[in-house]
C-alpha cells in the first residue's frame, strides 16, 4: 500500500491530485507546519532524511521530490491518459514541464512568498527559505 506523507499547504497537494486522477488506493499521514516557523515537524525526518513533504512510501521504499514521485506513479499506475512519452518531441515536452515546475517556476514563487511574509512581519527574512 502507498502512503502519502502530506504536509498542510505544500507541494504534496500535487501528489494527492495525481493519486486521485489515477484512482490508486493510498493512505495519508498528515503533518502540520509549525505555526511560527512554518517548518515541517521533525517526525517527517524519520520518513525521509530531507524532512520535507511530499514523501511517498511504497513497497520499494520512500520516495521524496515531487517530480520523482510523479515519475514513479505514472510509471507504476499510468493508464491511457497518464503514460509518459517514450521518445521524440512529446518526450521533450514532458521532461520540460516536469522539470520546469521545480527548476524554474518554484524558486521565484518561494522567494516572493518569503519576502511577502517578511514584509508583513516588518522584518528581514532569516536563514534559507523553506516553503
Ligand atoms: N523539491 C522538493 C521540495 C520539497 C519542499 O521543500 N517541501 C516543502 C513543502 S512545499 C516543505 O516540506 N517545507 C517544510 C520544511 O522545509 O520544513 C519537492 O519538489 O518535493
Amino acid at each position: 500500500m502507498l502512503t502519502l506523507h502530506h504536509l498542510n499547504n505544500s507541494r504534496s497537494q500535487r501528489i494527492l491530485w495525481l493519486l486521485e486522477e489515477l484512482g490508486v488506493d493510498y493512505n495519508i499521514e498528515h503533518y502540520q507546519r509549525d505555526s511560527i516557523t512554518n517548518l515541517a515537524p521533525e517526525s517527517l525526518r524519520a520518513v525521509h532524511p530531507l524532512g520535507r513533504s511530499p514523501v511517498l512510501t511504497t513497497p520499494e521504499g520512500a520516495i521524496a521530490e515531487s517530480g520523482a514521485i510523479v515519475e514513479y506513479l505514472v510509471r507504476q499506475y499510468g493508464q491511457t491518459n497518464f503514460t509518459s512519452p517514450e521518445s521524440g518531441e512529446n518526450l521533450q515536452q514532458y521532461l520540460f514541464w516536469l522539470h520546469f515546475a521545480e527548476g524554474s517556476l518554484m524558486p521565484p514563487l518561494v522567494a516572493r512568498l518569503v519576502l511577502e511574509k517578511a514584509r508583513q512581519k516588518g522584518s528581514k527574512p532569516e536563514g534559507s527559505p523553506r516553503i
